[in-house]
């Protein structure tokens, strides 16, 4: 297509953004086509004077806009008389943005989003990096004209809990690669982040009042294959939290019991029956753990935890696993989650649990995380009904470490192959028998870690299932359009591939170039 105006030496054109090419999809749009912004040399951002929030979120944008477009983007309190520019308010938003949303209005004299909370501003950045052509991405200077398509987009999210989960047990991956995936995350609206800390492979977080746990539990040599080595200092945790706070994503810990607990008990004794340490395991059987019901040092061990872990974490929530205790009696299980459930109240901590804690008739604040392959599951349903909120996982359609098909060379195939469609084409409030829309918190997207190694091999899994997921979770239900979204998401290949994460080029999305 022909753009007029443009220097000679201007770069890739590629097609013009349209207000709606946004993923997840923005629950109301309407186009002006005479109203285009165009960033120049001169353009200001200009933040909601006093606020510490609203200029952080600027200089983030600032941050992000710079190196492909070269422009000095000064980062200013909002006055009355200004110049074009990007204006970044808070309140007097439309009430139905709510605590999360944020309406953006794009006008030949500027662009302003206006939110009733710094997360609202920060989702409404999001939007408008998306709306400026891939080009924005790149870590150098392009030549070309910076337009954002005209009109007001007033946008809210379906449900309040959007998530993705890491695996730091069977492969511990980094800081520094936890951070870059939160950076994605954040790009889709994603506002949590659940991590998978402790398994039979590894524990990952450091605790004070049981100090091997961590240095020998998450030692060199323990991981799937011996290769996953390593743990979280609490430094590193709290900085991790941190990080994601300022791009508004809640860490969610999770410690996984009564099984999945063989690193702890291969380097404590006591946390066995018989006293006697289990070896390190390697492999990626899974069901064949469990803490010792009956012994009251497995009270005082968990109580420990749950107390370290709270005590750094300033959301909300609290996981504590229950999947998979195959070597762990019903009754026994019943018992264990019986007095594990107050303890993670006592430290002012709402627990989530996979599915399997719905067995247990738990508090209705417990958060069962639905991961079966099923439309039917009777205690999640009866969960429901006595008025828990169920998030939704599903493992055949939200698992990002499935394969997408028979020549994926990473990930695992017991739940089916994941397709980007497959990913893309469910329903979260109305998945599950007997859970309905009012009974989902959310959506959330675990990746499990036994074949990852690398931040390559995170991306690869998660690019592109991850957006699909983000969208089911944030966009209005009738938004949802398989033609619509593959077309938006092929638009992101571009961008990933000038931010340098690593992604699967399904055959299903018409990729540009
Ligand atoms: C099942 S999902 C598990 C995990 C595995 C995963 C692999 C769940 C609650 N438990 O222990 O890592 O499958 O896909």
């Amino acid at each position: 297509m022909l753009l007029t105006g443009l220097p000679a030496t201007a770069g890739p054109v590629t097609a013009a953004r349209q207000l709606s090419d946004v993923i997840p999809a923005p629950a109301e749009v309407k186009a002006n086509p005479k109203a285009d912004f165009r960033l120049t040399p001169f353009t200001q951002i200009r933040t909601q004077p006093h606020s510490k929030d609203a200029t952080r979120i600027g200089h983030y944008l600032a941050r992000t806009l710079r190196p492909a477009t070269g422009y000095p983007l000064p980062v200013v309190p909002a006055r009355r008389q200004h110049l074009p520019g990007i204006s970044l308010l808070l309140g007097k938003a439309a009430p139905r943005t709510g605590t999360e949303g944020y309406q953006l209005d794009v006008a030949r004299s500027g662009v302003t989003i206006r939110a009733n909370t710094p997360a609202g501003l920060f989702a409404g950045v999001q939007t408008l990096r998306q709306l400026l052509p891939a080009d924005i991405e790149a870590d150098r200077v392009q030549r070309r004209a910076w337009t954002v398509p005209g009109g007001r987009i007033v946008d809210y999210p379906r449900f309040g809990y959007r998530g993705a989960m890491l695996d730091l047990a069977r492969h511990f991956h980094t800081p520094d690669e936890i951070k870059a995936y939160v950076d994605e995350l954040a790009q889709y609206k994603i506002n949590h982040l659940h991590l998978h800390l402790s398994d039979d492979q590894g524990w990952r977080i450091q605790i004070d009042s049981w100090p091997r746990l961590a240095p020998e539990g998450g030692g060199p040599g323990t991981g799937v294959d011996g290769e996953g080595g390593g743990y979280l200092t609490k430094a590193d945790y709290t900085d991790l939290v941190r990080y994601a706070a300022e791009r508004y994503i809640t860490v969610v810990p999770e410690i996984d019991m009564p099984g999945h607990t063989n690193a702890a008990q291969s380097v404590y004794a006591e946390l066995n029956c018989d006293g006697v340490a289990v070896p390190p395991r390697t492999d990626i059987e899974v069901g064949y753990s469990s803490l010792c019901i009956d012994s009251e040092i497995t009270y005082t061990f968990v109580e420990d935890v749950i107390r370290e872990l709270a005590a750094m974490t300033p959301g909300p929530y609290l996981h504590i696993g229950g999947d998979e205790a195959h070597a762990t009696t019903d009754e026994d299980y019943a018992t264990f989650m019986n007095r594990v459930l107050p303890l993670v109240y006592k430290y002012g901590k709402r627990p989530f649990g996979w599915n399997e804690v719905a067995k247990v008739d738990p508090p209705a604040s417990t958060v069962p995380q639905y991961w079966g392959t099923t439309t039917q599951n009777a205690d999640v349903a009866e969960a429901a009904a006595r008025g828990s909120k169920i998030l939704m996982s599903p493992a055949n359609k939200a698992y990002l470490d499935m394969k997408y098909d028979a020549n994926t060379p990473l990930g695992l195939q017991w739940a089916g192959f994941i397709e980007v469609r497959d990913a893309y084409e469910w329903d979260p409030g109305n998945h599950l028998d007997g859970v309905g829309e009012e009974s989902v918190l959310g959506v959330e997207a675990p990746l499990w870690s036994e074949t990852l190694r690398t931040l390559d091999d995170i991306e690869f899994m998660a690019f592109p299932r991850l957006p699909a997921l983000a969208e089911l979770g944030w966009s209005p239900r009738a938004t949802h359009d398989w033609g619509s979204f593959s077309q938006r998401l092929a638009e992101q290949g571009p961008r990933w591939q000038l931010r340098e994460v690593n992604f699967y080029r399904s055959p299903q999305i018409a990729w540009p170039g």
